[in-house]
């Protein structure tokens, strides 16, 4: 039997970040976590690109854009879809998972789906690890960064 199991390491890997503004008192604090879990993984911060959007509906098309140019060893949307604040919740949360998926099979490139999908506020700021006695991994960004790089290092050592 042939087991990958593959550590969650980042040194030189290059991550691109896509990040929408909208309910952005949540999305900084995704940035935030996954900004740090990576340079805590061996990321430089050099080698971390963030692009900010408007909305989860924006980010894929930029996740394609970063996926292009080849530059990158994995790529991270980042948002938060609230379903109290809009009746077409399920097209923008679903376009931004369908629109994610796309990207990662047409460049065949790590792309992490970091964009919470909640009933109300205040799940969204549990995830994003804003509750009280939230500690930093609660943070789904800073999961998201261990999910980048753990792919990253799977898809090296799968090879083509
Ligand atoms: N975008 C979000 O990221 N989260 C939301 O909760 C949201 N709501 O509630 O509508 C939202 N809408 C904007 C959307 O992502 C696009 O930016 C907009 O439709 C323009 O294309």
């Amino acid at each position: 039997m042939i087991i990958h199991q593959v550590p969650v390491t980042g040194t030189d890997r290059k991550v691109g970040i896509v990040v929408s503004r909208f309910n952005e008192l949540v999305t900084r604090e995704l940035l935030a976590g996954a900004r740090s879990s990576l340079i805590e993984h061996g990321v430089s911060d050099d080698d971390i690109t963030v692009a900010w959007v408007p909305g989860a509906w924006e980010i894929p098309a930029v996740l394609r854009r970063m996926a292009r140019g080849g530059r990158f060893d994995a790529l991270i949307g980042l948002g938060a879809v609230i379903r109290g604040d809009t009746a077409h919740f399920d097209f923008v949360a679903g376009g931004a998972a369908d629109g994610s998926m796309a990207v990662a099979m047409e460049f065949d490139i790590p792309v992490v789906f970091g964009v919470l999908t909640t009933e109300n506020l205040e799940q969204a700021l549990e995830r994003a690890g804003m509750h009280p006695n939230s500690i930093p991994t609660d943070n789904k960004g800073w999961e998201s960064a261990l999910t980048a790089l753990e792919m990253a290092n799977l898809f090296d050592r799968l090879g083509e």
